[in-house]
């Protein structure tokens, strides 16, 4: 039988996935929501408008066209009021000692204000070191990209099961991973899964989306990250809570 959000959360050795399992299942929520927008007001719009409606608000800080660090004040306040934790999606992919800089430091300084923060295998495991570095001691988290959703990407089988077998040597800060399906049984690993809409659709760019059931039911996602599927909407705040409702509906079902 599959384990609850709740019973995974006595499994995490990681603060914050602990805290993550339980926030999801206090506020019945699995929903991400990728807040990607250009401008500072209308993100914290939509974080407010829908913050209600999620457990992570991800975010790609340098596509603001107009960042001040205020903006980050803002949306912490946001963070705390309607309880979801930030996801800055920045893809660390670099030695170990220049991603320890720039998750820490330059003009975004993420460690200060990112719960979750990701990055790429690709060059070893120093990666997570240097992360581990300047997120550890405040509690962050770590996701691994395992898969990815573009067509034509290089993540192969082989490159995940790696990713995995590196996830398990840092456990202590790494939470879980970015992927399409679920990699193991372990429990606490946290699965949150992009290229999620209501239809199998592809934009012109490369992205592939699942369904929200395909990603939890057959894959075995924890988490659907929801971009445009719900910022694009004509009512985004109306279609967030119809993406909650199947995510949480197929979890459900899931359990049985
Ligand atoms: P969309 O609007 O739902 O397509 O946005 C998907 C988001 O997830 C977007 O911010 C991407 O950068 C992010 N993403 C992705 O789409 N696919 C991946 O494999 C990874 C991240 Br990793």
């Amino acid at each position: 039988m599959k384990l609850s959000y709740a019973d995974r959360a006595k499994h995490c050795k990681n603060p914050l996935a602990k805290h993550l399992f339980q926030l999801i299942e206090n506020k019945k929520t699995n929903l991400a929501l990728s807040a990607d927008v250009t401008n500072c007001d209308k993100l914290l719009s939509l974080a407010n408008t829908i913050g209600p409606e999620i457990s992570v608000l991800k975010t790609h800080i340098d596509i603001l066209d107009d960042f001040t660090p205020s903006f980050i004040n803002e949306l912490q306040k946001l963070a705390e009021k309607h309880q979801f934790l930030i996801f800055e999606d920045r893809k660390f992919a670099d030695i170990g000692n220049t991603v320890k800089h720039q998750y820490a430091g330059g003009i975004y300084q993420i460690a200060e204000w990112a719960h979750i923060v990701n990055a790429h295998t690709l060059p070893g495991s120093g990666v997570i070191q240097g992360l581990a570095e300047a997120g550890k001691d405040k509690q962050r988290g770590l996701l691994l990209l395992a898969q990815m959703s573009s067509a034509n990407n290089l993540l192969t089988p082989d490159y995940s099961k790696k990713t995995l077998e590196m996830a398990r040597e840092f456990d202590e800060f790494v939470i879980g991973f970015i992927a399409q399906t679920k990699l193991s049984d372990e429990p606490h690993w946290i699965y949150m899964t992009p290229g999620v809409q209501l239809s199998e659709n592809k934009d012109n760019l490369g992205q592939q989306y699942i369904t929200p059931q395909k990603a939890i039911l057959e894959n075995g996602s924890d988490i659907i990250i929801v971009g445009r599927g719900i910022i694009a909407a004509k009512d985004p705040v109306s279609e967030a809570q119809k993406y909650r409702k199947i995510a949480w509906d197929t979890y459900l079902q899931s359990l049985t």
